[in-house]
């Protein structure tokens, strides 16, 4: 059974990476019911909300001759450009309507600095801005994080890899999350995951 020093981390469950949205992750909207049942076993769940401002830095849009899923050298290292997503106050960065956690703490926004991407809950793709979360665990007393949502291979996967090196032992419920999968990017997080003692397995 979960306790007090347990918390749910769930990642991204948002309109525009369900079917039918912008960056839509492949059946990403059939972990809903999974992530439900799994936050009801929780006292304690946080969600994050990819949350980018119009022309985000991140967006194929804001470079010219770029396309979707290109990558370009920003100021702080490689980076995937994606299709416009999770504009803040559109429809697109609402949580999916099925998802059902009233009892969520925190909602944490990321990735609302034009100039960064941010994958991790934990810091932005810059890899030294922080976001304060781990901080805020802290506080709180939690020890130990379970991961779910979208994408598996990129803010489930930062996310884990950054919980660990925060001092978390980190568990990711691979059956309420969906992975993007681009260029053995789902493989990889997989092996990393692993290699950096994240238990990934059913919930
Ligand atoms: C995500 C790509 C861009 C994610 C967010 O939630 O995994 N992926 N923004
Ligand atoms: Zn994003």
């Amino acid at each position: 059974m979960t306790d007090d020093r347990d918390v749910l981390l769930i990642v991204d469950v948002q309109n525009d990476f369900c079917p039918g949205g912008a960056l839509a992750v492949p059946q990403g909207d059939e972990i809903v019911p999974a992530v439900n049942r799994l936050a009801a076993k929780f006292a304690h769940v946080i969600l994050t909300q990819d949350w980018h401002p119009r022309g985000h830095s991140s967006f194929a849009s804001s470079h010219p001759g770029k396309q979707p899923f290109d990558s370009i050298e920003a100021s702080y290292g490689q980076q995937i450009l994606w299709p416009d997503h999770c504009v803040q106050g559109t429809q697109g960065a609402a949580f999916h309507p099925g998802l059902d956690v009233p009892h969520a703490e925190l909602v944490l926004r990321k990735g609302y600095r034009t100039a960064i991407d941010s994958y991790s809950a934990f810091r932005e793709n810059d890899r030294r801005t922080l976001t304060g979360l781990a901080g805020y665990l802290k506080e709180r007393g939690f020890e130990r994080i379970t991961l779910s949502g979208l994408a598996t291979d990129f803010c489930v996967y930062f996310s884990a890899i950054d919980g660990r090196e925060a001092g978390f032992e980190v568990s990711v419920a691979n059956n309420a999350c969906r992975g993007i999968d681009i260029d053995g990017s789902l493989a990889r997080a997989m092996r990393s995951m692993s290699e950096a003692g994240v238990t990934v397995g059913v919930e």
